[in-house]
């Protein structure tokens, strides 16, 4: 199926065509998937964009490869890079884009069947977006915990850590201590698990600022029910988004997609006010 097949469900494969899809009722269970991408202009970067993401930045920190910020393995021999970068990282220091926004105006109306995030920043709940509609499926910096015997380890003493720059340690047996955020060669949470049919009861599906690089995740957009439109708003391609007859790919700025959409939605203002509370 190439771009030019005509759509199933929507009248066109194009931004308005979502949008009267939307204002005719027949989304009512969406389901939204994200990425970095949705947080960068928070000033937050991502991974994977060249020369402003993560992982073209790290050189600094002197590790054998990007990746191993995020290795299990690596961080109980060196937590050091880790705990660099989640200072930087760590909630409280940005604010939530209009695109996280966007997602509380669909719960706000009813409409948002779940959040799917990789993101750790936690902007998301800090839009308002409520603890039962999201899925974190890479974890937060909300909770954390020592990695040999589980203990968890209170917010303010690791809120005071990061601060400082220290590397904090359990204080049940002294091992270390780590932000509940899912590493390489870690399990993702149960919620995910729980969860991850969602896409398969969703009427719309909304994956936005992300590469779909990182499995699990990336598989979700395949359990949405073929004839399902499902929409890519993104910098640039994403997994197999484009590849079924109602997929609508809107590559720019999430911010600025966002906005058409809700405007094309007739929610525009409502979004604006919503964010200016934020
Ligand atoms: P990624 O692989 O870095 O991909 C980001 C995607 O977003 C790329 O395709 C970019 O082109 C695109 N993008 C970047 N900025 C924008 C923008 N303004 N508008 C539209 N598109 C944009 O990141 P993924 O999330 O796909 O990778 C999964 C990792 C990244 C997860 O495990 C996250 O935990 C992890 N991560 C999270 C954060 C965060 O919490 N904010 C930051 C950096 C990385």
């Amino acid at each position: 199926v190439d771009e030019s097949t005509q759509p199933q469900t929507l009248e066109s494969r194009t931004l308005d065509g979502v949008a009267k899809y939307i204002k005719s009722g027949r989304a009512q269970r969406i389901v939204v998937m994200t990425g970095a991408g949705t947080s960068t202009s928070a000033g937050i970067p991502d991974f994977r964009s060249p020369e402003t993401g993560l992982y073209a930045n790290l050189s600094r920190l002197n590790l054998p490869y990007a990746e191993a910020v995020f290795d299990i393995s690596y961080f109980r021999n060196n937590p050091l890079p880790f705990y660099t970068l989640a200072r930087e990282l760590y909630p409280g220091k940005y604010r939530p884009t209009i695109t996280h926004s966007f997602i509380r105006l669909l719960h706000d109306k009813g409409l948002l069947l779940k959040l799917f995030t990789q993101n750790i920043d936690c902007l998301e709940r800090e839009a308002g977006v409520p603890d039962d509609a999201i899925v974190e499926a890479h974890g937060s910096f909300a909770r954390q915990s020592c990695i040999e015997c589980r203990a968890p380890y209170p917010d303010e003493a690791m809120r005071e850590m990061i601060a400082t720059g220290d590397v904090p340690h359990c204080e049940e047996c002294g091992g270390l201590v780590k932000p509940e955020i899912v590493f390489f060669g870690e399990q993702l949470p149960a919620a995910f698990f729980l969860n991850r049919m969602k896409p398969a009861e969703a009427d719309l599906c909304i994956v936005m600022g992300t590469s779909l690089t990182v499995q699990p995740f990336a598989s979700l957009p395949g359990f949405c029910t073929e004839g399902t439109p499902r929409v890519l708003i993104n910098k640039e391609r994403a997994g197999s988004l484009g590849s079924r007859a109602d997929d609508v790919l809107l590559l720019g700025d999430c911010d600025e997609c966002v906005r058409d959409l809700a405007r094309a939605c007739g929610w525009l203002e409502e979004l604006e006010a919503l964010w200016a509370k934020t």
